[in-house]
C-alpha cells in the first residue's frame, strides 16, 4: 500500500511538472522517464512479493521447529520421571536388602555391601565370597599417612583402595570370633615364585577406642611367614596420637604411617606406598619384615614395599 501511494504521488508530480513544461519541450523526456518509473514500480513490485514468499515460508520454518522442540520437551520431562521412579525403586529395596551383619552372611557374594552390625553401626565394607575386607591397598591411590579421627571413621573408596574405620572393625569383631588373613603381593620385577603369599591368624580382637584399639592376634598360619607376633597386644598409633612404645618418639611419625606399633615394627601395612619396589626410606613403606629370603639384593627387608597388600576376615 505504501508503495503504490508513493508512486501515485510520483505520477502526480510528474504529470502537474510536464504540463508546466510543454512549451519548453521537456515533456518527451519526462515521459520516458515515466515508463522507467513503471518498470521499476513492476520489479520493486515482484522483488517485494517474492520476499514476502519467503519470509512466510520461514515462519512456517520456525513454527515447525518449535513444534519439534514442544515434543522433544515433553519426551525429556517423560525420562526425568521415569529415571526418578527407577531410581527410587533401585534404591529402596537394595538398602533394606543389603543390610548384612558381615559378608560371610551372603558368601556367594563379591562387591561392595552396606553392613549393619547388631550394636546398629551402619558402614559399606567389600565382600570377597564371604570374606570381609578390612583394608586393601594397589595402586596408591589412597594416602594411608593420616590422623586418629581419619583411621577411628575410615577412608577410601570401598571398591578400590580403602581402609574400614576403626571403630567400624573393633564393631564387627565383637559380633562372634573371626580368622584374619593377610594378602601380600611382590612387585613382578623381583619374579618371586610365588610372588604372592598369605598370613592367617586364628585370633584377631580389635578394642574399642576407650582401650586404644588394642590388638589381639595370634594363631599364625601361612606361607608370608609371621610379621605380626611382635605386635600382640598394642595400642593403635597415628602421627597425631602416640600410644606406641616407643620412648620420646613417634613411630607413627619416624615410619611415616599408622599401626599397631611398638617400638616400632615388624609390618607398617599403612606405611607408604611406594610405586617401585625399593622404599624411599628405612621401613617407611608397606614393609612385612620376615617375608622369606631377601626381596631385594643384599639389602633388609625394611627396604622393600609390596604392591599389593589386603587384610580381610572371615567368620570362625
Ligand atoms: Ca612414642
Amino acid at each position: 500500500m505504501r508503495l503504490d501511494q508513493s508512486f501515485a504521488i510520483l505520477w502526480v508530480v510528474f504529470t502537474f511538472s510536464c504540463i508546466k513544461e510543454m512549451n519548453a519541450g521537456s515533456c518527451g523526456n519526462r515521459l520516458s522517464r515515466r515508463k522507467d518509473i513503471d518498470h521499476l514500480r513492476e520489479t520493486l513490485q515482484f522483488e517485494n512479493d517474492e520476499q514476502k514468499s519467503e519470509i512466510s515460508s520461514l515462519a512456517q520454518q520456525v513454527s515447525d521447529i518449535n513444534d519439534k522442540l514442544s515434543t522433544i520437551k515433553e519426551d525429556i520431562g517423560d525420562m526425568k520421571s521415569a529415571m526418578t521412579t527407577l531410581k527410587n525403586g533401585m534404591s529402596q529395596p537394595m538398602l533394606n536388602s543389603s543390610e548384612i551383619t558381615d559378608c560371610g552372611e551372603d558368601s556367594s557374594y563379591s562387591g561392595v555391601r552396606t553392613i549393619k552390625t547388631t550394636e546398629g553401626r551402619l558402614f559399606s565394607a567389600y565382600c570377597e565370597q564371604g570374606w570381609t575386607y578390612i583394608f586393601k591397598r594397589f595402586d596408591g591411590s589412597v594416602a594411608f599417612n593420616l590422623t586418629w579421627s581419619e583411621y577411628k571413621k575410615g577412608f577410601g573408596e570401598t571398591n578400590a583402595e580403602h581402609f574400614i574405620g576403626l571403630d567400624n572393625l573393633a564393631s564387627l569383631l565383637k559380633q562372634r570370633n573371626y580368622e584374619i588373613r593377610i594378602d601380600l603381593a611382590t612387585w613382578p620385577e623381583t619374579n618371586e615364585n610365588p610372588s604372592t603369599r598369605y598370613a592367617e591368624y586364628s585370633d584377631f580382637k580389635v578394642a574399642d577406642e576407650s582401650d586404644k584399639y588394642r590388638l589381639t592376634i595370634g594363631g599364625y598360619r601361612g606361607t608370608a611367614r609371621d610379621s605380626m607376633a611382635r605386635h600382640n597386644d598394642t595400642e593403635f598409633t597415628t602421627y597425631d596420637r602416640d600410644n606406641d612404645k616407643l620412648k620420646n618418639a613417634s613411630c607413627a611419625k619416624k615410619y611415616k604411617g599408622a599401626w599397631w606399633y611398638t617400638e616400632c615394627h615388624d609390618s607398617n601395612l599403612f606405611g607408604l606406598y611406594s610405586p617401585q619396589p625399593k622404599c624411599s626410606g628405612f621401613g617407611e613403606c608397606m614393609t612385612w619384615r620376615h617375608w622369606p629370603g631377601k626381596l631385594l639384593p643384599n639389602k633388609d627387608n625394611y627396604w622393600y614395599s609390596f604392591k599389593k597388600a589386603s587384610m580381610k576376615i572371615y567368620r570362625k
